[in-house]
């Protein structure tokens, strides 16, 4: 008897959520609280691998990217984040248009997909960022430039006194094409308080995200979780994302991301189990059913996690990345970046059928 059909939904009490998910039905956020408390995490990876293969079937998808991370200097100061220096402080640095571009050359195939974020510094104007994605741009005019992060978008208009939307609409008028999905952090405003007190709210980073879709840019969004967040949290996170989407569809591609704790200022009692990170990832393909694609981003998850996050919802594999800072300054043992074959291996070897895409998920 197929799995679906069996009693083994039934027996950890979740026939009911299996029923919705062979129906198309939306979850509620209560089953997503049972859904994170089921002790089995392999009847929710079934359960988010069904929706998975429905959407995407046996695909897994991959991109030919560059991260370049201008600076690390940043005002916020957010208590879990291991990359992060004061303006003066030694390991500080700001790079020039000209590095941006030295960086990009060095990689070993021209980039469909070019990450460009960095820290919330003091002093950085729009012109500099208009410099830098019109440099980028024009040498790269193929390339989908998925720059900053709404936290970004709203320290920029703070510092230059303007709207955010008048920040992005200058960005999308030197070349960007999409919002990075970081910064989302978790929603709930008394763990965010003690997170990142000086951050973009939540309902900025909403806002942010639905004025860029308003203006034709699509975005992406991230989870960070692992710390000190609640099974609650979580699901509020993504039940906040999923009506944001309702509101305006813009958002491509869902990220999450497991604390990772080196360097970290947050100490955590109960660090994240692996089944945990792959539980958390299959709740997401499960209630975010207006979000096409789930990423599971090697950097973070580590590459073998990353390929059995492909069994749990997940479809996308990120990307070459050639140089990442964030993760590794937390203490990511991952490669600093993969070739394509490596990526393409590690996806067959996963029974999956690698695609490349560019960076609005178009296959190439
Ligand atoms: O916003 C910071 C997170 C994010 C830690 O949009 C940490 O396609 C784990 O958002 N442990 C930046 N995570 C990375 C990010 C991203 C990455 C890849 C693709 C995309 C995309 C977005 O990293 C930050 C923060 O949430 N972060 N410190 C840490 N110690
Ligand atoms: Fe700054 Fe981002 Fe680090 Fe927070 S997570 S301190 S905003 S670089």
């Amino acid at each position: 008897m197929h799995l679906f059909q069996s009693d083994y939904f039934a027996t950890l009490g979740l026939a009911d959520i299996r029923d919705k998910v062979e129906a198309h039905e939306r979850l509620s956020f209560d089953d997503g609280v049972r859904l994170f408390r089921c002790p089995e995490p392999l009847a929710v990876g079934a359960l988010a691998h069904r929706v998975r293969s429905r959407l995407h079937g046996d695909k897994t998808f991959y991109v030919v990217n560059r991260h370049v991370n201008y600076t690390n200097i940043c005002v916020n100061g957010c208590v879990f984040c291991a990359y992060q220096r004061e303006e003066g402080q030694s390991g500080g640095f700001v790079l020039t248009r000209d590095d941006v571009l030295t960086k990009l050359a060095a990689a070993a195939l021209p980039p469909r997909e070019v990450h460009i974020v960095g820290g919330c510094h003091p002093k950085l104007g729009l012109t500099y960022f208009e410099d830098i994605l019109s440099a980028v741009h024009e040498r790269y005019p193929d390339a989908v430039l998925k720059c900053f992060t709404a936290v970004e978008i709203a320290h920029f208009a703070r510092l230059e006194g303007i709207a955010a939307r008048e920040v992005l609409t200058r960005l999308k008028a030197a070349g960007l094409g999409m919002l990075a999905g970081g910064g989302a952090e978790i929603f709930a405003p008394e763990v965010r308080e003690r997170l990142c007190p000086r951050k973009a709210t939540a309902d900025e980073w909403l806002s942010i995200h639905e004025e860029a879709h308003g203006l034709g840019l699509k975005t992406n969004a991230t989870m960070l979780f692992g710390h000190i967040e609640t099974i609650d949290d979580r699901v509020d996170h993504l039940v906040r994302l999923r009506e944001s989407q309702d509101r305006g569809g813009g958002y491509t591609c869902f990220i999450p991301l497991p604390f990772l704790t080196k360097n970290s200022r947050l100490t955590i009692d109960n660090p994240l189990t692996g089944l945990e990170e792959l539980k958390t990832i299959a709740v997401s393909r499960l209630l975010l059913d207006n979000i096409p694609h789930i990423k599971a981003y090697w950097v973070m998850l580590g590459v073998k996690q990353a390929q059995a996050a492909l069994k749990f919802g997940a479809d996308d594999f990120d990307g070459t990345v050639i140089e990442e800072k964030i993760g590794h300054e937390a203490g990511a043992t991952s490669e600093q970046g993969l070739s394509r074959s490596e990526l393409t291996d590690m996806i067959r070897g996963c029974g999956c059928t690698p695609v490349e895409r560019d960076g609005f998920f178009n296959e190439v």
